[in-house]
């Protein structure tokens, strides 16, 4: 059964010149693209977005970086899309992420890594409506 995610390529992979490669990497597995869209986060959506992380040590450093530049938002569908995209994505920490996952081959450090992808259904329901207001 279809299934959508919410998936973000962050500010230090658009300042790279890597969003083609990334979306070409979503493509390539078969889903599809439903919705796309170029521009910077509010402090308030960076806040939603990361409020369980609120009070960790990362958490201000983290806000600063997603709100630093432009990302590319998207909403992606296909079979398995959430759990297709984190496969994709590879671990959080780029160090760790295996070789041939997007933060594998593009990222270096954790507190700049690529991509973020939805990690359950009911995160991506959630997060489609911080970024897309729905
Ligand atoms: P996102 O949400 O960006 O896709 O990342 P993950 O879902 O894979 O991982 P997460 O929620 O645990 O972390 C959110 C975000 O915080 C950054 N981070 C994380 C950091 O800068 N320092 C850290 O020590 C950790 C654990 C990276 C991703």
């Amino acid at each position: 059964m279809s299934q959508k995610t919410y998936v973000m390529i962050k500010p230090d992979a658009v300042r790279r010149g890597l969003v083609g490669r990334i979306i070409a990497r979503f493509e390539d597995a078969g889903l599809t693209i439903e919705r796309m869209e170029f521009g910077t986060l509010t402090r308030e959506q960076a806040a939603a977005n990361y409020a369980e992380h609120e009070g960790k040590p990362f958490y201000e450093g983290l806000v600063n970086y997603i709100t630093s530049g432009p990302v590319v938002k998207m909403v992606l569908s296909g079979p398995g899309a959430v759990a297709v995209c984190r496969k994709l994505m590879g671990a959080t920490n780029p160090a760790e992420a295996a070789p041939g996952t997007i933060r594998g081959d593009f990222g270096l450090v954790v507190d700049e890594n690529v991509i973020h992808g939805s990690d359950s259904p009911e995160s991506a329901d959630r997060e489609v409506g911080i970024f897309f207001g729905e």
